[in-house]
């Protein structure tokens, strides 16, 4: 392996341990009732999204549903403005006004955290139509939830975007689990990627746990978009070591199964390999990890001290202007019926 790949994977393998090293402090945080709403932590999940990111363009699209710390994160969101949109402040990458569930960052090509599952899938193809049109060569990456594959906005994008050929990678993040709803009893097939060929659309299969599986399908699968537009369809099996969300003690499934999971750890598994290639020491990685640490701890600071968003803002930024005018007026009960 040359020299740049090799930078590159200690990077992402970094990445994953700042995903886990921030949201292990944003469930104290929450625990501690410093977080409001909801909270649905990725621990388990990180080769998913850093096997993604590692195999496409900074100025691809991204879009995912409501589980999204991490996807913010590995595309260059700051922990900082992470933490702070937890904590509902005016430093938060969505001013505070999203929370957990939705992150924004244009500046980084992140269109979202959205929590209808399912409902940003459509949106996914409507973005990847926009790049085709304007004759871009970006891919959109669509990352959504086994609980999302019979929903009927799943359904119409993947119509459209096969019969379109738009270059939109639709990723199914297959953790076994819906909320408490466990695959088999939701769905009918035995392998969720077979739904991509009800859309004659490629289908493929990645092991979310091995990074580098997940990079190297993706590579492929982008490869192939880039010179000939079309959408594909990516099965990745990972596996979720915490509840649904914080307030879910995970009940539905057995320790065995957990257990087995985390012994496949992803972050285990690229450090072994790495280290075992002699691509990273003991040393470097501690060192990696104590960073990961400070950074996170860091954000809670930060996210602490940062101010709130001025409740006149309260209205903006939803369907209205920015000034919030009309709705506004119509919430004040003083105001004549609109
Ligand atoms: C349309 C809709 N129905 C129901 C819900 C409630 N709900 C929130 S998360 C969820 C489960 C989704 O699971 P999955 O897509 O597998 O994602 P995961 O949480 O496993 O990442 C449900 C049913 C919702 N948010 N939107
Ligand atoms: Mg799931």
């Amino acid at each position: 392996m040359s020299q740049p790949e090799l930078r590159d994977e200690v990077e992402m393998l970094s990445l994953m341990l700042l995903i886990r090293r921030f949201e292990e402090r944003a469930s104290q945080q929450y625990q501690a009732q410093k977080i409001g709403g909801f909270c649905h932590l990725y621990i388990g999940q990180e080769a998913v999204v850093i096997g993604a990111i590692a195999a496409t363009r900074h100025d691809d699209y991204l879009i995912t549903a409501y589980r999204d710390h991490a996807h913010a994160l590995g595309r260059g969101t700051s922990a900082n403005a992470c933490m702070a949109e937890m904590f509902g402040k005016a430093t938060g990458c969505s001013r505070g006004l999203g929370g957990s569930m939705h992150y924004f960052d244009k500046a980084n090509h992140m269109y979202g955290g959205h929590a209808i599952v399912g409902a940003h899938i459509p949106l996914a193809a409507g973005m990847a139509f926009a790049s085709k049109y304007r004759g871009e060569d970006r891919v959109t990456l669509c990352f959504f939830g086994d609980g999302a594959i019979n929903q009927g906005a799943f359904h119409e994008a993947f119509n459209l975007a096969a019969l379109y050929k738009l270059p939109v990678i639709f990723i199914c993040e297959n953790n076994l689990y819906a909320m408490g709803t466990s695959v088999e009893r939701s769905t009918s097939l035995k392998q969720i990627v077979d739904r991509a060929e009800g859309y004659e659309m490629p289908g493929f299969v990645a092991d979310g746990m091995n990074f580098r599986d997940v990079r190297d399908k993706l590579t492929e699968v982008i490869d192939a978009i880039r010179k000939d537009p079309h959408p594909a369809f990516v099965e990745i099996r990972t596996y979720r070591y915490r509840g649904h969300s914080m307030s879910d003690p995970a009940s539905y499934r057995t320790k065995e199964q957990l257990e087995k999971y985390r012994m496949d750890d992803p972050i285990t598994r690229l450090r072994a390999q790495l280290t075992r290639e002699g691509k990273l020491s003991n040393e470097q990685f501690d060192a990696m990890d104590k960073a990961a640490k400070e950074t996170a701890l860091a954000s809670v600071k930060f996210a602490e001290e940062s101010a709130e968003l001025p409740l006149e803002e309260l209205y903006n930024y939803t369907y209205v202007g920015a000034d919030g005018a009309t709705l506004a007026r119509a919430m004040s009960t003083d105001a004549p019926p609109l």
